[in-house]
Formats: structure tokens, sequence, C-alpha cells
């Protein structure tokens, strides 16, 4: 930690120095220290955009005023399965968030116990990759929260979320890293715009992790798995986009 602190102030101050993150990285990558944190890591875009912003950084958050009038729902509008069906007849009472795999204390959270959890929220932008963007407020509970109920083990390494959804008969599922997890703005939200989640955004609760693209928004969740590796989750790219359509697994914005 004490580490990348100091490499992250000798990159700050370098980036800032320059004017522009750019020439901020031409001057970086100069020092050799730095050279090798930038091109050792397994995505030089992930490290550089923390290494320059920090791992703490929040993203924008707007002010209602400022919030779309229309928010579109994008990939699955209802993952319609007799299991999702089921549960969404009966306004998800039988909903269970399961949090399991590197955790001392398995879980199995109902949505009321969820919605009675300590809750922030965030007026944010998402940013789809197909090119449209809509600003929504979210609210929920911080995923650190139900990951440190959970006892997560200091062997994990990423948190795979897995969704009641298939895409051509495809599971949706996706991973973040710990950082990303812990961070204050990724939370694991059952409201939207001041109402419960709809089923067309992700009912009963879907991921926001704000400083990553949208399909990494995991909807639908219905089971948080800490595992160290993502090699045996399901084609080992860590997501449904990044397993069957190349896309990357950092969607860092
Ligand atoms: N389970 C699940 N999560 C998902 C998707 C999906 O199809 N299934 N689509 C992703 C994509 S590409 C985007 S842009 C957002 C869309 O969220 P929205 O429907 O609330 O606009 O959800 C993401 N999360
Ligand atoms: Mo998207």
């Amino acid at each position: 930690m004490s580490r990348l602190v100091s490499r992250r102030g000798l990159v700050t101050g370098a980036a800032i120095g320059a004017g522009t993150l750019l020439s901020g990285c031409d001057r970086v990558i100069k020092v050799p220290a730095v050279h090798k944190l930038i091109f050792s890591g397994e995505d030089i875009q992930r490290t550089l955009q923390r290494a320059v912003m920090g791992r703490d950084a929040l993203s924008h958050e707007y002010s209602a005023s400022e919030m779309s009038p229309i928010f579109r729902s994008n990939g699955t509008a209802n993952p319609n399965t007799p299991t999702y069906n089921a549960l969404a007849a009966d306004h998800f009472a039988e909903y269970r968030l399961r949090v399991d795999g590197l955790v001392a204390r398995p879980l199995a959270i109902s949505l009321a116990e969820l919605r009675r959890l300590p809750a922030r929220t965030q007026i944010t932008r998402h940013d789809c990759v197909e090119g449209w963007s809509a600003i929504g407020q979210w609210h929920g509970p911080m995923l650190g929260t139900v990951l440190k109920a959970a006892g997560i083990s200091s062997r994990a390494r990423y948190v795979v979320f897995h969704c009641a959804d298939f895409i051509g008969g495809l599971p949706y599922y996706e991973s973040i890293d710990l950082v990303d997890a812990f961070h204050p703005q990724t939370i694991l939200a059952w409201g939207m715009n001041g109402a419960p989640l709809t089923v067309p955004h992700g009912a009963p609760v879907r991921l926001r992790v704000e400083r990553q693209l949208g399909y990494k928004h995991a909807k639908y969740v219905m089971r948080i798995e800490a595992v160290a590796s993502l090699d045996n989750i399901g084609k080992g790219q860590g997501g449904y986009w990044e397993d069957n359509v190349g896309y990357d697994w950092y969607a860092g914005i």
C-alpha cells in the first residue's frame, strides 16, 4: 500500500505538471520505477487510470435537476425464466441474495434485509459502450458492507455477480476486483430515481460500479461469489461480454 501511494504520488505530480494525461504519461514512463508499474500490469489502462486518479477517486455525482427524463433499458429487459417469474410474481418476497465463495460466513439476504442496511444515494451518469448515456439516481447499500458482513477472505481477489438472465442461452455474469468492490460508490442498488428498481433496470437488485462502462453494472444479481481467480468462472474472461464478444474485462471510464 505504501509503495502504491508513493508511486501514485510520483505519477500524479508528473501528470499535473505536464498539464495533460498524455504528456503526463510521456514524462512518467521515463521514471524507471513508474515505467515498471505501468507496463508490468495486466491492463495498462487500469493501472494508468488508478495511478493518476487514485484508487478512491469518486465518479462525478450530479444534481436532481440534471437527471435524464428517460433512462432506457438495455440488454435483458426481463429474464423471463420460470424461477425469476415466480420471484417477481411475489414481489421478490422469496428472493435471497446469496453471498458465498471465499467468505467466512455465506449469506442469503432477503430484499427486506437488504433494504434495512445503511444505504447510499447517488446521481451518476451511465455510459453504455453502444454509445448512449443517461443520468439517474441509484440507492442501495455499499457492496463493501455486504462483503464485510460475509467475512470476505484475504485470499479473494475478485467478486463475481451471477445474474438471473441468459442472453442467447448463455448466463449473464460479471466480475470486478476488490478495489472496485470496496469503492464507496459501488452499491447494490434496489432503488432507482426514488422508486424500487423495475424489472427492465434489474429488479430486485443490480450492481452500480460507477467508474466502469454499463455492461459491468450487472442487473438481476442472484449470487455474489468471492474468488481468487476468474479462470474457472464461465469461459474464464470474467464476464458474459468478455467471454463471448471480446469486450475488455476492465471497462474504466
Ligand atoms: N444481467 C444483466 N445485466 C446487464 C445487462 C444484461 O443484459 N443483463 N446489460 C448491461 C448493459 S450493456 C447495460 S448498458 C446496462 C443497462 O442498464 P439499464 O437496463 O438499467 O439501462 O446493464 C448492464 N447489465
Ligand atoms: Mo451497455
